[in-house]
């Protein structure tokens, strides 16, 4: 893969019916008001826009059987067209940022930059909460926690048979967990899936977590990488708007830093920027929250580095 000078495509995913709460879909949207673009125009990058199609033309008239998991049709459309648009700018060498909307929309994001990027493609999962349950571990049946499993065909649901089989479980790190849930714990495992957990951060601090990341999927920093940011795994504190806040995360400048990094490396291809949710808390928790989300996309294409 080469690294050059990307243009940046925003791509707009409105989307919230991987989870209960309405709200998420409106994240894109505040960013883009908050004058995300211009933002990235004035970094001297050419600034693509665009959007999925509407989820709600994507919703299927009625669901198929699919024991508790919500939307499982909807959020198969919603995905397969947001894999469209991302591989579409990937193949245009444009670094392809997905607006959420909430984290299902992952399975969508790096089924695209995989097909565009093929096998060596690396994924750096920031969040939280692990999002590799299955639809027969998941508690909730909400698909935001299932993506992981989805896109690495651990989960093989035939509504989801068009994902490809593209994704190398060796070229998958986690960071900023802290709320796994118990048969997540148990796939993790069985997996040998590389695991860097809020404890982790706090023994060995952000940065040689990074590199301990970048030592496992890419120690020659010559592949490309997609960044799958989850805005909840910073701590309540800097995001309060998001649907399953948990306390005990990053701090701005954890966040900020690992984003920086990510730059510096020259391989970020991708970004998903996911679960902000402008309708929980107060405008103030909505604007620390948005403004939060485009501080760190900025930073992810370098805004702080000479
Ligand atoms: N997210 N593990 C929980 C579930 O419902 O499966 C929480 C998932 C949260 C997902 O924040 O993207
Ligand atoms: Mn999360
Ligand atoms: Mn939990
Ligand atoms: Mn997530």
């Amino acid at each position: 893969f080469i690294k050059a000078p990307f243009s940046v495509s925003l791509i707009s995913a409105p989307f919230s019916g991987g989870q209960g709460k309405l709200g998420t879909e409106y994240g894109a949207e505040e960013m883009l008001k908050f004058g995300l673009a211009n933002q990235i125009e004035q970094m001297g990058y050419v600034v693509n826009q665009l959007s999925i199609e509407a989820p709600e033309n994507l919703k299927p008239l009625s669901e198929p059987e699919s024991g508790n998991i919500k939307n499982i049709q909807w959020v198969s459309n919603v995905c397969k067209e947001l894999s469209s648009k991302v591989e579409q700018e990937c193949r245009a060498r444009s670094l392809a940022i997905t607006l959420g909307g909430d984290h299902s929309l992952g399975i969508g994001s790096l089924d695209g930059s995989s097909k565009a990027y093929g096998d060596d493609l690396c994924v750096l999962w920031v969040d939280a909460h692990a999002d590799i349950n299955t639809f027969d571990t998941t508690e909730s049946g909400n698909i935001h926690g299932c993506p992981v499993a989805v896109a690495y065909r651990i989960e093989k649901s035939p509504i989801f048979n068009w994902v490809q089989n593209n994704l190398r479980k060796d070229r998958l790190a986690y960071i900023g967990l802290r709320d796994i849930d118990r048969e997540e714990m148990k796939i993790l495992k069985d997996l040998n899936i590389k695991v860097f957990t809020m404890y982790h951060i706090d023994k060995y601090g952000i940065s040689k977590v990074f590199d301990m990341a970048m030592e496992y999927m890419n120690p020659n920093l010559d592949r490309p990488i997609h960044l799958s940011f989850d805005i909840d795994c910073l701590d309540p504190i800097y995001a309060p708007s998001t649907g399953t806040p948990v306390r005990g995360g990053m701090t701005s400048r954890e966040g900020h830093f690992l984003c920086e990094a990510i730059s510096e490396t020259g391989c970020l291809v991708a970004i998903d920027l996911v679960e902000v949710n402008p309708r929980i808390g107060d405008t103030d928790s909505l604007s620390i929250t948005v403004e939060m989300g485009c501080s760190l996309i900025r930073c992810a294409i370098g805004e702080s580095l000479l």
